[in-house]
């Protein structure tokens, strides 16, 4: 994946929207990119697998949770040119909810993640991740039907 000039092609991420009643999973990101914003559980697709399954592997690994119904929702694209390294992301977004409702959230990764909890949508907490901020000043929205 790298090309001349310290180029790298851009990346697909599977993003989850976790949704439990009026809420949303977020965590405080620990990255060279983003460090100390509120994001979405996100990670690289890994060769061979569906978005789906990278959803529920990403979910078990940050977080130790298990997720079922998990659906596309959109595919939104993040050029990173201001980095020391610049990048690319392309982001499929899905939705998904809790396979069983008791489970809590573990901080599985404390060196990527702060910790994750549970946010209402028309709430959220502040700074987010920018491409985040920038979804959901599109009026992005999982909630929606
Ligand atoms: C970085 O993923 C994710 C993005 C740039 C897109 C996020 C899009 C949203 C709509 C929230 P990552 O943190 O899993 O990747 P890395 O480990 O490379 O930082």
């Amino acid at each position: 994946l790298n090309m001349p000039n310290g180029i790298v092609a851009p990346r697909v991420v599977v993003v989850v929207c976790l949704l439990k009643g009026k809420k949303v999973l977020l965590g405080r990101r620990r990255s060279s990119i983003g460090d100390s914003k509120f994001s979405l559980p996100s990670g690289h697709l890994e060769f061979g697998e569906s978005f789906e399954e990278c959803a529920a592997r990403e979910l078990k690994e940050e977080t130790d949770l298990d997720i079922k119904n998990i659906e596309l929702l959109t595919v939104t694209n993040h050029v990173f040119l201001e980095e020391a390294k610049p990048c690319q992301y392309v982001a499929i977004v899905t939705r998904a909810v809790l396979a069983d409702e008791d489970q809590e959230p573990q901080n599985m990764e404390p060196n990527m993640c702060d910790g994750w909890d549970w946010y209402e949508w028309d709430n959220l907490p502040k700074p987010l991740f920018w491409p985040l901020e920038k979804a959901v000043q599109a009026g992005f929205n999982p909630f929606r039907p």
